[in-house]
């Protein structure tokens, strides 16, 4: 057998009691930036060092410093907030951030700009309101992503899933509290034993759970390392499919690594959910890879052993066995819970759309300034989407008309003026921050929403939906991989264009043409719009029509 050689990071975990490493020293120094080792450490704390791309090569060139400065995300199960939590976010964001709040593919919020003495004010600001940035990174059980509009009087076993799954894989170590909220405890020297789920390496790399609808996919639950689908068995009663071994990164420098949807694993009643999903986690942590970060990812291990034989490695760890899987419904394409929506419980919601979920005020309209206006003024909650949108939530009937006057006043354009690229398009947020983007994908979207639109209409049709999504590299923060249209940065100048996936998604999209050039992406999408016009049934969507006539 060839001797295995662990990663740098393996050995890191390994000697950092706890995820504490030097991380609470380099605090302290006045460098601007932290060791690598820490670098690594701070992910699990949801911290990234990052510097300006954008002046990285004068930076360099004329042999200064870099500008570097921290991105922190902050972990929000099922990306539920109340308003003062919300409004403790907003504030953060114009103190401590770069003025924007960056809503995630994965419900979580961003903040980008902060610099290192800012890192201990901002974990204090979220501790006082019960949040964390603990875990929203790192080799653990990442935020727990659930479609928004599980019926609240409906299913509260669905609403309360995320917070439940959160707390049930939570890690044990004190190491966020103690090394960025109360600096003094560190000095005791005593740490607490880390859970065995996680052990003293914690998991290979990270591990995502989704909990989806019955009925639709707005969460992308075939991305999920782990998705869970409500569903009724015919002799046991209500439960959930769970599906395991999806994930949607790949690397160009590996070419062992692709994309994959997750496949059935088992059914499980309500009360079995937790252990069932201990038994795949620690599978996880058992076989997977930890002498190659890129081919670390569990989907890995089911693709690798084969389903049945990753399903025989599960049953092996619980002690009961496993359900064989049932039959699946497909699911609806997603929702995207945008405009106004009432509830079975009387109460409202409303969802405002945020391109690319990048949240801040500007010449023409201020969405930020109206949701804190919102949050101040009416007894609300507030709903982040996986599609990087936000939900009011909770409103009453007769507070209606003066939220949707604080918007108007504010400039933002309701949901029924937007086009549909607008509305289902996703970007990543790639250069200037992303220290892995290889060209730019969130600040070119509008334009490539605005050449693709031209395109659309030339061909008279504007009125047909087009989902997009868009990134600065493989990694697939934005889900391309699933779209009807997948945009993916392949080097500075050129993008590799994915087609014919789609809103439901269950189904990969595939590889049309390699490095296009951004500006050429309209013409090379051309001839397939056009065909999709002439060739397809009433209202098949563009994906649905190249997975049956082929994009080629
Ligand atoms: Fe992601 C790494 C942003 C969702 C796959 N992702 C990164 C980093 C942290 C770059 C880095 O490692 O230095 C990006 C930070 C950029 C910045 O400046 O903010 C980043 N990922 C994002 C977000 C913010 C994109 C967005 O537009 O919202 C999403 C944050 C989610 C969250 O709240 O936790 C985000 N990332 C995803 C998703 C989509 C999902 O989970 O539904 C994926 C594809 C699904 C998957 O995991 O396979 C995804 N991100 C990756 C990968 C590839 C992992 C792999 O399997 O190889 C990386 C690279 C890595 O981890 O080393 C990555
Ligand atoms: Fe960065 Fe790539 Fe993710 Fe975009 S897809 S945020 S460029 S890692």
């Amino acid at each position: 057998m060839p001797e295995i050689i662990l990663t740098d990071v393996e050995g890191f975990k390994a000697q950092s009691r706890q995820l504490r490493g030097p991380i609470g020293s380099e605090l302290a120094n006045d460098a601007p930036n932290f060791s690598g080792e820490s670098e690594q450490l701070l992910k699990f704390h949801g911290i990234y060092s990052q510097d300006d791309r954008d002046v990285r090569r004068e930076r360099t060139l004329a042999k200064e410093p870099l500008d570097y400065s921290f991105m922190i995300r902050v972990v929000i199960p099922g990306g539920r907030l109340s308003p003062q939590q919300w409004l403790a976010l907003d504030g953060v964001a114009d103190t401590l951030a770069d003025g924007s709040l960056r809503l995630t593919t994965r419900q979580a919020i961003q903040f980008h700009g902060v610099r290192k003495g800012g890192l201990r004010p901002l974990a204090s600001e979220l501790h006082q309101r019960l949040m964390t940035s603990f875990g929203a990174c790192g080799d653990v059980v990442r935020n727990v992503v659930s479609c928004p509009l599980h019926d609240h009087s409906v299913s509260p076993i669905l609403r309360q899933l995320p917070e439940r799954l959160a707390l049930a894989f939570r890690p044990n170590t004190k190491a966020w509290w103690e090394v960025f909220v109360d600096g003094d405890l560190a000095a005791s020297g005593e740490y607490e034993p880390e859970r065995d789920l996680y052990g003293e390496t914690y998991l290979p790399r990270k591990f995502k759970i989704g909990v989806a609808s019955s009925t639709e996919n707005c969460i992308d639950v075939y991305a999920q390392d782990l998705g869970i689908i409500p569903a009724i068995h015919p002799e046991l009663g209500p439960g959930y499919h769970l599906v395991v071994g999806g994930g949607l990164g790949r690397s160009y420098a590996n070419l062992d690594t692709f994309a994959r949807l997750a496949e059935p694993l088992t059914f499980v009643l309500d009360d079995e959910l937790e252990r069932v999903i201990q038994a795949v986690v620690v599978t996880y942590r058992d076989l997977g890879d930890r002498s190659d970060r890129r081919r670390a990812r569990m989907k890995y291990i089911v693709s690798d052993l084969g389903l049945e034989q990753f399903r025989r490695e599960v049953a092996a760890r619980l002690d009961s066995g496993l359900r064989d899987p049932i039959s699946m419904e497909r699911l609806g394409e997603a929702d995207d819970h945008l405009g106004w929506n009432e509830l079975s419980d009387a109460t409202w919601t409303l969802g405002v759309p945020v391109l690319s979920g990048r949240l801040r005020d500007g010449a023409t309209a201020s969405p930020k300034a109206a949701l804190k206006s919102i949050a101040e003024r009416f007894d609300v909650s507030f709903t982040l989407t996986a599609l990087q949108d936000i939900l009011i939530t909770g409103i009453d009937a007769s507070d209606r008309s003066a939220i949707d006057a604080v918007l108007a006043e504010h400039h933002v354009i309701p949901v029924s003026e937007l086009s549909s690229l607008v509305r289902s398009s996703l970007a990543c947020p790639a250069l200037p921050t992303c220290s892995q983007a290889l060209t730019e994908s969130e600040r070119r979207l509008p334009e490539m929403i605005g050449l693709i639109e031209t395109e659309l209409s030339d061909l008279g049709m504007q009125s047909r939906p087009l989902q997009l999504r868009m990134t600065g590299c493989p990694n697939g923060c934005a889900r391309p991989a699933v779209a009807e249209v997948g945009i993916v940065g392949r080097t500075k100048t050129t993008y590799d264009l994915y087609v014919g996936g789609g809103p439901n998604g269950d189904r990969l999209a595939t590889l049309h043409q390699e490095k296009v050039k951004f500006e050429d992406i309209p013409g090379v999408l051309h001839p397939l719009l056009k065909r999709w016009r002439e060739e397809s049934h009433d209202d098949e969507r563009f994906g649905e029509f190249l997975a049956r006539v082929g994009s080629a």
